[in-house]
């Protein structure tokens, strides 16, 4: 039977428009249909132990793309480049990225989720690119979202490797954060020429996560659909 894979949602809330919205794009949902798992969008609720529920309904975890993380969660004071936060949102992640966990339930974690992921186990994040010494490359491309832009090497003997086949990925960047201190027992998969972190994993307790946008993409490049194929075979493999 396919495996549930529970998509963390999205939120926007713009002051004077009435209620916060919950939602997910249209594009992770139909990845995840495409790679054989049928998603539900779970909603933003407060309280551990509902959350608990929820994590206990899915067989995986899709942590998706959205604005930045609230820098006080990791001790540091806002950055003049930070973009809009919403606690909420990074407080309901933060308490699904650690049930999944503790119900060895698989993470696959796009972008934003990647960091979420991060900050969840215990790393940081550079709150804009400006505050890495020396030159970047373009990680917020101009291009259409499915564009391949920079190339991200796999490092050797990662699950990353073993999921593309490959040691080089070009992918599209959408992002100004990224991975600043790896979280403890993570270890990083990918990484662009300039040294930004464009991917993170765990193996043993089946987390990923990728910098870039594979939903955005996989329609183009119908390889960027295998990060979400193991997110729905990991989760398979559960029961
Ligand atoms: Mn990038």
């Amino acid at each position: 039977m396919a495996p549930l894979i529970g998509i963390a949602a999205n939120m926007e809330g713009a002051e004077g428009a009435g209620a916060e919205r919950y939602f997910a794009g249209g594009r992770y949902v139909d990845a995840v249909v495409e790679a054989g798992g049928i998603p539900l969008i779970l909603p933003i609720i407060r309280g551990r132990a509902a959350i608990k529920r929820q994590v206990q309904a899915v067989a995986g975890i899709l942590l998706i793309g959205g604005y930045d993380v609230d820098p006080l969660i990791f001790g540091e004071e806002p950055h003049a480049d930070l973009g809009p936060v919403f606690p909420e949102r990074d407080e309901y992640e933060l308490a699904v990225a650690g049930e999944a966990k503790g119900q060895q339930k698989p993470i696959l974690g796009i972008c934003r989720g990647l960091q979420v992921i991060n900050i969840a186990f215990g790393g940081t994040l550079y709150q804009d690119l400006s505050q890495i010494p020396g030159p970047v490359l373009q990680h917020r491309q101009p291009s259409r979202g499915h564009v391949a832009g920079h190339t991200a090497e796999v490092v050797a003997g990662t699950m990353l490797e073993r999921i593309f086949a490959a040691r080089e990925l070009r992918t599209n960047s959408h992002h100004h954060q990224a991975v600043k201190a790896v979280a403890p027992d993570f270890a990083v998969n990918a990484r662009t020429r300039d040294g930004v972190v464009e991917g993170i994993e765990n193996e043993p307790e089946n987390i990923l996560g990728v910098q870039w946008h594979p939903e955005m993409m996989f329609r183009h490049f119908p390889e960027m659909l295998s990060v979400f194929r193991w997110l729905v075979e990991a989760a398979g493999r559960k029961k």
